[in-house]
């Protein structure tokens, strides 16, 4: 049986975390290390309660940082594939299987989680067209043409994990991991998830303004600098 670890980047989820946790053992996921990114919440201590390892960043680094900091964590404990997921309840944790299966079977080193692939999540029409500019964009910065570019939800396997190296602290890290899967030659294919949008999930997730400055990052990062 592979060692399976999900990395979970929390900042500020105090009010979800203990739920996506017991949502994830429910379903067997035993090894769950939650990356707080000094919250100012109490997300540590009830990711804790809630029985995941907790690390803990002791300045806000962003997601980027916190999950390169959880999958080297991962691979030191010996993780065969490690799963990237997120702490507002937006992820489905029985659709992990599907997110592995391909790993498993030696198919892919790599699965992205789409939600443009499966009917069912119920994406706000700004998102959906900044997602979708999204795609263009990681299409002419890194040659790949994906459905979805910008979603939080991926497997990977140990080999995979090793070689990809996440520099990008912030947001910006969702286009760089594609980058390096196109750049070294990892093999990667995109798995149908359900992205589940609530209030919650809306009020604190990223804006379309803040897209356009992850975008204008980048290109400053790759091309101007
Ligand atoms: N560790 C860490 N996690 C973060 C940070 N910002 C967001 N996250 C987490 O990353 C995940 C996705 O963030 P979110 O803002 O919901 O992005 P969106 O779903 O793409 O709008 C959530 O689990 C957040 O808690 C941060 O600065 N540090
Ligand atoms: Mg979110």
């Amino acid at each position: 049986m592979p060692k399976i670890f999900i990395v979970i980047p929390a900042y500020n989820e105090a009010e979800s975390i203990s739920q996506v946790i017991r949502g994830l053992r429910k379903e067997g996921y035993t090894n769950v290390v939650v990356v707080d990114d000094c919250s100012s919440d109490n997300t540590a201590e009830t990711a804790r309660k809630a029985g995941a390892a907790v690390l803990e960043h002791v300045i806000n680094r962003g997601q980027g940082a916190a999950l390169q900091t959880g999958t080297d964590y991962a691979l030191e404990k010996g993780a065969d594939i490690i799963v990237h997921f997120d702490a507002d309840g937006q992820h489905d944790p029985k659709e992990i299987k599907d997110m592995m299966d391909p790993i498993k079977k030696g198919k892919v080193d790599v699965t992205l989680g789409s939600r443009f692939l499966r009917k069912g999540s119920n994406v706000p029409l700004l998102k959906r067209v900044v997602l979708k500019i999204g795609v263009i964009f990681t299409f002419f910065y890194s040659g790949i043409l994906l459905t979805d570019t910008h979603n939080g939800f991926r497997a990977l396997s140990s080999k995979a994990a090793g070689r990809i190296q996440i520099n990008q602290d912030r947001m910006e890290h969702a286009s760089e991991i594609i980058d390096q899967i196109k750049k070294k030659g990892i093999r990667y294919k995109e798995v149908p998830v359900t992205i589940r949008y609530t209030k919650y999930s809306r009020q604190k997730g990223q804006s379309a303004l803040n897209s356009i400055k992850i975008a204008a990052r980048l290109i400053w990062t790759k091309f101007l600098r």
